[in-house]
């Protein structure tokens, strides 16, 4: 997969880019990621990306030009994307099965907007899916941005070693996970459960499965009608 992430902030995503999981699959090729400076394409001596709202109104607003100039700079460096995305409050909310379909993509480019929003054109123009990661208001959409790539680079084939374990991450099935533990076998008088330690994998099995049900039900009950 390739991902091109357009933002006037590069700094801001660099770092988080170049770690643990994200950081390895791009040293092994699992996944190419590109990060593009908006103000690249900035106007006249300073540059300038944005401008504010017709119509009055607080904030600012990026300016078509420089992003239409970017994103068709971006666009002509590879195959045409599967997909345009912005990061937005207004969009669909992410959840593990809209991260699971866009992992098939084979290239995507993400938009992060840190001002109040980008001009309408833009979106109505170049923009084919708006993703907002959940019912609150971040400064930007580098974070967002952030967070998408994460969902979806950890479920790339070759991204993860045990490939059990992307599998098994909560929500992949529907149900949250059991509690877990490592040694030592009892701490400040708190025993790691006998089934754990028996050796026994089936009973194991069978014992992290009554957990998850039960902290599902107990947490988050509007998983369950779902879940097989
Ligand atoms: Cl994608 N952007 C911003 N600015 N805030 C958000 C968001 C996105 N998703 C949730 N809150």
């Amino acid at each position: 997969m390739r991902i091109d992430l357009i933002t006037a902030l590069p700094e801001l995503v660099e770092s988080p880019l170049a770690h643990s999981i994200i950081g390895r699959a791009r040293e092994s090729g699992v996944v190419e990621i590109h990060v593009h400076d908006l103000r690249e394409w900035g106007k006249g001596k300073y540059r300038h990306i944005d401008a504010p709202p017709y119509g009055g109104g607080g904030g600012m607003v990026l300016t078509p030009e420089p992003l239409a100039d970017c994103l068709d700079a971006v666009i002509a460096l590879g195959d045409a994307p599967e997909a345009v995305v912005f990061l937005t409050p207004d969009g669909e909310t992410l959840d593990q099965p809209l991260a699971n379909g866009l992992s098939l993509a084979k290239r995507l480019v993400l938009i992060a907007g840190h001002y109040k929003n980008i001009d309408q054109r833009i979106r109505d123009l170049y923009v084919t899916r708006e993703v907002s990661i959940g019912d609150y208001v971040l400064s930007g959409g580098e974070l967002p941005a952030l967070v998408l790539i994460d969902a979806l680079v950890r479920i790339l084939p070759g991204a993860i070693s045990d490939a059990q374990s992307a599998l098994s991450d909560s929500f992949q099935d529907g149900l949250l996970d059991a509690p877990a533990y490592t040694r030592p076998a009892s701490f400040r008088g708190l025993d790691v459960p006998d089934v754990l330690r028996s050796g026994d994998h089936a009973a194991i099995s069978d014992w992290r499965e009554d957990q998850r049900v039960a902290k599902t039900r107990q947490r988050r009950p509007d998983l369950l009608s779902g879940a097989d």
